[in-house]
């Protein structure tokens, strides 16, 4: 099999580094999204996210002509669909839209020996049903689902998901161990061959697309049960009076305990979202899942109400809210609990907000046109603020002490302060 050009379908916080890693091992990438500044921005050699090393990467590749972005599907050997996969309504039920609409939309330009590769984290059988959207659309091809076993099908379907941690992407691409999840043996054949192009320290490791589909989500969920027993501990220690932060100091010197650490919550599109789709497929069995989502889901709430007693009696508090990103040394707002208790406390008029993110330039929407909030710097805060409320751990809060500020009242969720 050759596969000479590889495209990449979304160029988000996944598509775009995935795009520019293989483009820069010499193979022709053509991305594909349906955002028109993001697409100009790339052609340009530019980047519309913020992650560390990805602008060079991304500038080197378009000058030298291996990565060009485009609007409209292109033809290709193989297709990787990074596309986000939310969830609806009450249930938490996955959306899978956007992977439909991708398929779809490819599916007119593929030709006999292509392989797709589902990218985005899913509910376990979505690759499935994205094989069976392509079939639709092209009853002139076959896909794994629709020749006998052990016959090779036309077209190749795999399940390859991303495990890259926002902020060290770059590396993680390169580093990180692959799980490849064929639909049959020949599409994870396939599907690993792709991936060796540009894993290069990681392994690829074969299994079928089901039990891909399960990794993804298991990975994630164990991480979200694991800082909801945090957030947990820091509830109960806030009742015990005891500090929740040398408490889980102390108790991680026990060689086989490794706690992870409180916060004001779990957000981002990753951890907050995709244990709830083995909550919705498993509703009787997924109970230590579940929980771990409500607990983590309800910090915030908790965060909102830790500082409206902090500012009880004062008379227009100005609240600084350090930190609006889902997590430190970041631009991503998406899903970021900080910015709802940003949000949540700018709703009362009485108060004065002093948002601080040094790594954005603007107000988000969900901030912006309201007359009791402003963007503020660090040092204009430490001076102005009645109550300092550190909600993210970005590295331009570290090494603060309590005398840096005039305000004596210091709501730390994030253990910044020494
Ligand atoms: N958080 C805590 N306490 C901690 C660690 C994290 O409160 O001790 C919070 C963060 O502040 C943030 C949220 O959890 O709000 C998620 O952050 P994260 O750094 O744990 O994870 P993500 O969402 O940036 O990336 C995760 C990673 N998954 C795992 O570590 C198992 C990454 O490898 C995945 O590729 C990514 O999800 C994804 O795309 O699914």
């Amino acid at each position: 099999m050759n596969f000479n050009t590889v495209s990449v379908v979304g160029l988000g916080y996944i598509g775009l580094p995935t795009a520019a890693v293989i483009a820069s091992n010499g193979i022709r990438v053509v991305g594909v999204d349906v955002n028109q500044h993001a697409v100009d921005t790339i052609n340009q050699g530019k980047i519309h996210i913020v992650e560390p090393g990805l602008e060079e990467l991304v500038k080197q590749a378009v000058a030298d002509g291996h990565l060009s972005a485009h609007s409209t599907p292109q033809k290709a050997d193989a297709f990787l669909i990074a596309v986000p996969t939310p969830f609806k309504g009450e249930q938490h039920e996955p959306d899978l839209k956007y992977i439909e609409t991708a398929s779809r939309a490819l599916a007119p330009i593929l030709e006999k020996g292509n392989l797709v590769v589902l990218e985005s984290t899913s509910p376990v059988g979505a690759t499935e049903q994205m094989a069976k959207w392509l079939a639709e659309e092209r009853r002139d091809l076959t896909f794994p689902h629709t020749v006998a076993e052990g016959q090779i099908p036309d077209i190749f379907v795999a399940h390859c998901p991303e495990r890259v941690l926002p902020g060290q992407v770059i590396r993680e691409l390169v580093e990180n161990d692959r799980i490849i999840g064929g639909m049959d043996a020949a599409s994870t054949e396939a599907a690993s061959q792709v991936y060796k192009m540009f894993v290069k320290k990681g392994e690829c490791i074969a299994t079928d697309a089901r039990t891909a589909e399960m990794s993804k989500l298991t990975e994630n969920a164990f991480r979200d049960v694991n800082i909801a027993f945090a957030n947990e501990l820091s509830l109960i220690c806030d009742k015990q009076g005891i500090n929740v932060w040398e408490l889980i100091s102390l108790a991680n010197r026990h060689p086989r305990v490794n706690i992870l650490q409180p916060g004001c919550g779990v957000g981002g599109h990753c951890i907050a979202v995709d244990p709830w789709f083995i909550v919705n497929q498993n509703p009787d069995a997924a109970k230590i899942i579940h929980q771990a989502r409500l607990i983590n889901d309800y910090k915030p709430h908790y965060v909102v109400e830790k500082v409206e007693r902090a500012v009880a009696g004062l008379a227009n508090p100005k609240i600084a809210c350090l930190g609006l990103a889902f997590k430190p040394d970041i631009d991503d707002l998406r899903e970021s609990p900080a910015l709802d208790i940003t949000k949540t406390l700018a709703n009362n008029s009485a108060y004065q907000i002093l948002a601080v993110e040094p790594n954005i330039e603007t107000l988000p929407l969900a901030l912006e046109n309201r007359n009791n909030v402003a963007l503020s710097t660090l040092s204009d805060v430490l001076q102005q603020a009645d109550v300092i409320v550190i909600l993210v751990k970005h590295k331009q809060f570290l090494g603060m002490t309590k005398h840096d500020t005039r305000s004596r009242k210091i709501l730390d969720f994030v253990n910044a302060i020494q």
